[in-house]
Formats: C-alpha cells, structure tokens, sequence
C-alpha cells in the first residue's frame, strides 16, 4: 500500500514507518518546553532523523487534556523556523506539520513541509482541506471527542469501534470531495483524543475494524495517559508500555507509528520484522 504526497511514495507495504514527534510547545505533555527554542527543536529533528524516523512531525500547539489554544500568529513563529532548517539541512526528509489551522499548514508547507497532520480531520478549519487538495500535500485525519479543552469530560461510546470507523469514513469522504486524492490519506483513530482507558484498549484490540475503510492506518500511542493508568507510571518511564503499545498496533497492521522515543521504535520493529520474514521463509 502506497502513500503518495508531493514528490515522495511511502511503500507502506515493505515495512512500517515511524514518525518522531517534534514539539516546539511550553506545555505537551510529555516534553513540553524542552524544544520551544527553535535551535534545540532543530537540534532534536536531526537527531531524530539520524536515529531513523522516516518521518518528522512539528507541532506548535499541545493537543493535551485542557490545553489553551496558540494564535495563528505564534503557532506559525514557532513551527516556521524549525521546518525551514530541517528542510535545508535534510533535502530528502519527510516532514508534516502537527496541526489544524489551514494558515499555520500552508506556512509549514511552503517552508517544506509534506504533510498535513490534522486532529481535528478538517473540522477545526474549513480550509484545510482545500489547501491539501491544492497542495498535494499528505493528509492524516484523526478522531477526536470534541476539542482538546472538553475531550476528556466523560467520553461515552456504544461501540467504539464502529464510531470511529464511521466519523473516520465521513471525513475521508468530504476531504476526497474537497479534491484531496485517496493515496494521500491517512488515518488515525485518535488514541486518548476523548477516549477511557477501556475505549483506548478496544480500539488497539480491535484494529482489525478499521481495514474496511481501506487506507493506511496511523497510530500515536506514545506515553499517553493510559499507559500510565495501567502501569502506575509517570510520563518520563513509560517506555516499555509504549514499546508494547507500538508493538501491538504494529502487530495488527498499523503502518506508521508516531514516537517519542525513535531509536527504540526502530529497534523493536526491526527484531519483530525479521521474525516476521523468518516466519515467511520457513513456510515457503
Ligand atoms: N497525539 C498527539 C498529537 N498529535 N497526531 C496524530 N495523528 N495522532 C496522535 O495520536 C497525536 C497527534 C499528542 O501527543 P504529543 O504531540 O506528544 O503531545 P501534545 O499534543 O501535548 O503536544
């Protein structure tokens, strides 16, 4: 399965990709304020690269629980900088800009930007959608419960599954309406974005509910907040639960995995891929 954008075609089929976050917020989660001075997110970007992200992601703007929205203006001084020197120093790297406003999206693209990285999938911005149709540019679509500021108040699903498969193929319908091509997409069932650790669970246990809907499968389980429900662990030592998180969406198809932690990400694909082909060899 390929995923095509601008001037690049991600086989998706050969192996799975991994995106490595760049965040250039004072307040993400997980690293909020350790890369909003450009030099150490352009600093972070290349050394994510070098240890073998496929894909980086700049984001200006936390989408956590509660988080206050940036202004155009800000989101756009924070992310432009950053793109335009990971381009220059990185020619071939693909790079997405993580957010929802079409403004911040098209001063990322023209710094060099590939992808579009909205999770809101088109709702946040009605012109979105139009400038990734114009643009070429990949697209991920992402659920979410509401906005970031309301997600978490008592999400309620009668089958998780099946509505966001549902809001998923809605979107993808308006943005193929919109004029943006089918093998730009992307999709993302949006883990934590207004979701209980149950629904979190269900959504990983049955990823094989989404194959329906045809497109390549994007999934950010990161450090997020469920793992630490389970394991008792704070933010900073989650890394076994998110390799296990990565390695049980990888399991079940998911072709893009979008980390914090890269060298690990890649080291484990790379023992599970290998098994996996000893596992093709032996019944050929
Ligand atoms: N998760 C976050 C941000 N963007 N995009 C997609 N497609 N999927 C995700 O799961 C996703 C995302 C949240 O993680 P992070 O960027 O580390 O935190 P923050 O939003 O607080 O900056």
């Amino acid at each position: 399965m390929l995923w095509r954008f601008r001037n690049h075609e991600l086989d998706l089929a050969s192996r799975s990709r991994v995106m490595g976050i760049v965040n250039v917020t004072p307040d993400s989660f997980s690293d909020g304020g350790t890369c909003l001075n450009p030099e150490d997110a352009i600093a972070h970007g290349l050394r994510l690269a070098a240890e073998g992200a496929d894909i980086l992601d700049i984001g200006g703007e936390s989408t956590r629980p509660g988080a206050e929205a940036v202004p155009l203006d800000e989101e756009i001084r924070r992310v432009e900088p950053v793109i335009r020197a990971l381009r220059t120093a990185l020619p071939g790297q693909v790079i997405s800009i993580d957010t929802s406003k079409a403004g911040v999206a098209e001063a990322a693209l023209a710094a060099g930007a590939d992808i579009i990285n909205d999770v809101t999938a088109g709702r946040g911005d009605a012109a979105l959608f139009p400038l990734a149709a114009r643009t070429g540019a990949g697209l991920v679509l992402m659920h979410m419960r509401g906005t970031p500021r309301t997600m978490q108040q008592q999400p309620q699903y009668d089958n998780v599954i099946r509505e966001v498969s549902d809001f998923l193929n809605r979107r993808m319908r308006a943005a193929l309406e919109a004029g943006v091509e089918a093998d730009h997409l992307v999709l993302d069932p949006g883990i934590g974005f207004g979701k209980t650790l149950e629904h979190n669970l269900q959504l990983v246990a049955g990823l094989d509910g989404f194959r329906v809907l045809g497109r390549p499968l994007l999934l950010g389980v990161s450090r997020k907040r469920w793992l630490g429900e389970l394991t008792g662990r704070q933010v900073e030592n989650r890394l076994a639960a998110s390799l296990a998180g990565a390695a049980a969406c990888h399991q079940r198809g998911v072709k893009i995995l979008r980390v914090h932690d890269v060298i690990e990400t890649c080291d484990m694909l790379r023992i599970l891929d290998s098994i996996k082909q000893s596992q093709f060899d032996l019944s050929i």
